[in-house]
């Protein structure tokens, strides 16, 4: 931790010289994120939470090799980006290191663009290896390939996610591989950047579970599948924001991927979210998320929805004030208090870049 805190902080110092008249042989930009949230909640006591407090510097060092470092202070110190990209050529980029995974839209996309504050549902739990929720990144190494309207992604990592703090059998800290079996994740996309595009996702893997043999008792290691597969669409056309995701995953889900315990059969899960926002003006954005989540394909009733009703507030591209109304439904929950909308949310969220 505190070889990066100290690289942060070298590269900040380096970022104030860069103005000057002395030259420095690296261009490094620093800049950072603040989320302040306060949220409200029946039952619950209301609060203030920091949500993001981030440091990023990057660096091109050379004509082809630049650097990235991210820093997230909120609840607990954690780096979040940490890579070197290699463009060898203009069409194609290989990056290594720490980054988020190139899967779908959300698990790509800044937390400063995030329309409707919160990650969607089954985004937490597709990148959820019982430590960290919505974990998005991982180490490895991606190749980024563009031509034209064409767009490809493929990634080797880990397969455990970076942000798990406890020491155990199947977590050793801070990001080495449990299985040393490479998870293999990808997307191909077609469109115009920032613009409109649609593509098709892949995660392929495996998790280490035992398996105990009842005939000589005893515990063997065997790898279970972990794979999903998306499909996401988004058009940003000036006034009218549109993104949308469908995702389908097999693999075990939150704690069970902790306890790593007798092999079971893998669970079949899916999601998806469509989200529209609808800019009146450059300020003032309303925005209308349906974000829905299903544990198990398999069982009915067990479902989760969500319902973003949500005001942004956009200030030149810089700061958002963002409101968001959440309706949560369960339908495990049906006679439970749940069920009667008493979880639902009042999200209240400041940020500004920088
Ligand atoms: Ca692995
Ligand atoms: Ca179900």
């Amino acid at each position: 931790m505190a070889k990066w805190l100290g690289f942060a902080v070298g590269a900040a110092l380096a970022a104030t010289f860069v103005g000057s008249a002395v030259a420095v042989a690296a261009d490094v930009t620093v800049g950072g994120l603040v989320q302040t949230q306060f949220i409200a909640e029946q039952h619950k006591p209301s609060t203030f939470i920091e949500r993001a407090i981030r440091i990023k510097a990057s660096s091109k060092m050379t004509e082809k090799i630049s650097a990235m470092v991210t820093l997230e202070a909120a609840k607990e110190p954690n780096l979040l980006d940490a890579y070197v990209d290699f463009a060898c050529c203009p069409k194609l980029t290989i990056r290594s290191g720490q980054f988020q995974m190139p899967f779908g839209l959300e698990t790509q996309a800044s937390r400063f663009d995030q329309e409707a504050i919160e990650n969607s549902l089954i985004i937490g739990e597709l990148w959820n290896n019982g430590y960290g929720k919505g974990y998005s990144r991982d180490i490895g190494v991606m190749a980024t390939a563009r031509h034209k309207v064409f767009e490809f992604k493929l990634a080797a990592v880990n397969g455990v996610g970076y942000n798990y703090g406890e020491s155990n059998t199947f977590f050793p800290k801070w990001g080495k591989d449990n299985d040393g079996h490479m998870d293999i994740v990808g997307r191909f996309g077609v469109g115009v950047p920032m613009f409109a595009g649609l593509g098709v996702s892949r995660y392929q893997g495996s998790w280490p579970a035992t398996e105990t043999d009842t005939t000589d008792a005893v515990l063997r290691t065997l790898g279970m599948d972990r794979t999903a597969t998306g499909f996401d669409m988004y058009l940003d056309a000036g006034k009218v924001l549109f993104q949308m995701e469908y995702i389908r995953g097999e693999g075990l889900l939150g704690s069970q991927w902790k306890t790593a315990g007798d092999i079971s059969d893998p669970i079949s899960y899916g999601g998806w979210y469509v989200l529209v926002g609808f800019r009146v003006t450059p300020l003032i954005e309303p925005v209308f998320k349906f974000d829905k989540y299903d544990p198990n394909t398999d069982v009915d009733d067990d479902a989760y929805s969500d319902i973003c009703l949500g005001l942004n507030l956009n200030f030149e591209g810089k700061a958002r004030l963002q409101t968001c109304y959440r309706i949560k439904r369960e339908e495990a929950d049906e006679n439970t208090l749940l069920n009667k909308g008493e979880n639902n949310q009042l999200i209240v969220q400041m940020a500004g870049k920088f």
